[in-house]
């Protein structure tokens, strides 16, 4: 089981070994884990460039090869033949394998994450691009037809839920087939048709041509269920079922595909962010996936303790900057009934860095795969996208133009944002549904925050933004953990510590914000271009270091999260 909850009974598994073999530059390195960094072998904390693993495993029939990362260009060869490529370390890729011998086959990665002309998000950056196979790797065996994913949209009319549910399904076989898919509305992932978990069943009609995809919708209404709430966060789970449109109910399963959710609307109304009909009041964390030794490959347990340092601080938010995120983390913040802001891939691109051939290309497939995989995370509320890009300019507006409607055209249950920095000078607040703005007073600029905060207030308002919500998506400063001195200067915890006080108190006593997510979490690595102001080559706004130990502010932040 490779998220918190099981995903089929049906479509088999085949486990994968738990190291494969690196190599660099032709020379073997050694037996890695798979999914972790190359930074976290000391000879190559360092090392840019790209790597190669690979691996045996003994299989026949058709199967499904899915990465659920690989940082940041993959290149996949199965027995020496290049099955494909993908770009961009924060979204899932498969391939199908067909109608494969029984014997030993080789599956070979080739990862790079060196920044040519050819990465328009991967940049030198104030974050890190690990290298390697970041996040885990399933081998599915396949029938003739599987479910490739389904989505499940919770609507509340007249007091009562109802679902609109919707999936894909890829016919892999050369022949047309006559299917049917039965969805199952479950308490448990653990279940059988019968069973009283089960309290509710639609069928539809599938019928797909040889090698055809096609999407099948249909409603179910939901009495007597429970909604998700922050407090309450209770879940449930679509069972799809796909058989042969012959077989009896009980007939033989060709694939199956199980997906956990929650009821719950989130809604713009005039100035608010409703959850549920509740008036969301966000207190959160900027969160980077990166963890001292183990770089962008989390660990379970530590995402797990990150989850419950944020929770201990009082806030309720996380924002997976600036990109998508692995979604065992995801279904942490499902579980713990924290709201998540999630991001496509897209940091400090100017227009220059816009204009890049390959950046609309991979800033649309960077969308499409983060909503194509966690359309259905009950604590999702909100998209966001290009952060600090150019949105005060006539190019780069219409870049968030078009790739906000590419959202809205994937997902229109859920407002949209973009995190700014242009200030009095952004031209796309018309665009969105939540406007926000990323503000460093007393860090960039000595400005009084309440004075700084109406200005921005005062503009947004009259240049796109009159009647919607805002959420100061980002506020801080550095401190060097550790460094602690009576003159409290800018670096010393002390510092960070009286700047987060006056930031957050501004912030959260201000009537006209929706919430303040803190710059940041974790201190995190950077790019060694970054250097200039950045001691130690990491960002270092972190209420907590790279390594989860508190700096003086993480209990200043804790009172303001527990009593403003
Ligand atoms: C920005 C940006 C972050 C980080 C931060 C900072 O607003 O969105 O990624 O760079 O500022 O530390 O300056």
């Amino acid at each position: 089981m490779y998220r918190l909850f099981q995903t089929h009974q049906i479509r088999k598994s085949i486990t994968l070994p738990a190291l494969w073999d690196l190599s660099i530059q032709g020379e073997k390195v050694t037996k890695i884990p798979v999914p972790s960094c190359v930074e976290s072998i000391p000879a190559y904390s360092n090392y840019k460039g790209a790597c190669t693993l690979e691996t045996t495993q003994h299989f026949s029939g058709d199967l499904k090869l899915t990465f659920k990362g690989v940082g940041h260009t993959a290149n996949v060869y199965l027995d020496g033949k290049h099955l494909g490529g993908h770009y961009g370390a924060y979204g899932e890729f498969s391939f199908i394998l067909k109608d494969q011998k029984e014997d030993t086959h080789t599956i070979r990665v080739v990862a790079d994450n060196s920044y040519t002309e050819d990465s328009a998000l991967h940049i030198d950056n104030d974050y890190y691009s690990y290298l390697g196979i970041t996040r885990p790797v399933l081998l599915e065996q396949l029938n003739k037809a599987y479910i490739q994913w389904i989505h499940i949209t919770p609507v509340y009319t007249e007091d009562q839920w109802s679902l609109r549910i919707s999936a894909n399904v890829e016919n892999i076989s050369g022949e047309s087939l006559d299917l049917k898919l039965r969805f199952y509305l479950s308490t448990s992932d653990n279940c059988v048709q019968n069973s009283p978990d089960v309290v509710g069943s639609i069928d539809l009609a599938v019928q797909l041509n040889a090698s055809e995809t096609k999407e099948f919708s249909c409603f179910m209404s939901c009495p007597q269920v429970t909604a998700y709430m922050p407090e309450n966060p209770v879940m449930y789970f679509i069972h799809g079922h796909l058989t042969d449109a012959s077989a009896p109910s009980e007939g033989q399963i060709l694939d199956d595909l199980i997906e956990r959710f929650g009821f719950r609307e989130i809604k713009v109304s005039g100035d608010q962010i409703l959850f549920n009909g509740v008036r969301m009041k966000l207190k959160g964390f900027n969160r980077h996936e990166d963890y001292a030794e183990f770089g962008s490959s989390v660990p379970l347990a530590a995402m797990q303790r990150d989850i419950m340092l944020i929770k201990d601080t009082g806030a309720n938010c996380v924002r997976t900057c600036h990109y998508p995120n692995d979604e065992r983390f995801l279904d942490l913040c499902d579980e713990n009934g924290l709201f998540v802001w999630e991001e496509a891939h897209g940091r400090g691109l100017n227009e220059d860095r816009m204009r890049n051939p390959h950046f609309l290309e991979q800033s649309r497939l960077s969308i499409t795969e983060m909503i194509t995989e966690h359309y259905n995370h009950p604590s999702i509320f909100v998209w966001g996208l290009l952060n600090e890009c150019a949105s005060d300019t006539a190019y780069g507006r219409s870049c968030y133009a078009e790739l906000i409607e590419l959202i809205r055209s994937l997902d229109r249950s859920k407002p949209v944002t973009f995190a700014s920095n242009k200030l009095l000078a952004d031209i796309c607040l018309d665009l969105v549904d939540i406007v926000s703005y990323n503000i460093y007073p007393k860090w960039y600029k000595n400005t009084p925050c309440d004075e700084f905060l109406a200005g921005c207030i005062e503009y947004i308002r009259a240049n796109g933004g009159a009647g919607k919500p805002i959420i100061i998506s980002e506020i801080g400063a550095g401190a060097v953990y550790g460094y602690r001195t009576n003159i409290r200067c800018k670096w010393s915890e002390e510092y960070q510590l009286d700047a987060l006080d006056e930031q957050l108190s501004t912030v959260l006593n201000n009537p006209e914000c929706s919430g303040v997510i803190v710059w940041q979490f974790a201190d995190c690595r950077i790019d060694e271009g970054w250097f200039a102001n950045r001691p130690k080559s990491q960002n270092n706004k972190g209420v907590v270091d790279m390594y989860r130990r508190e700096k003086l502010s993480y209990a200043k932040v804790k009172e303001i999260f527990q009593t403003v």
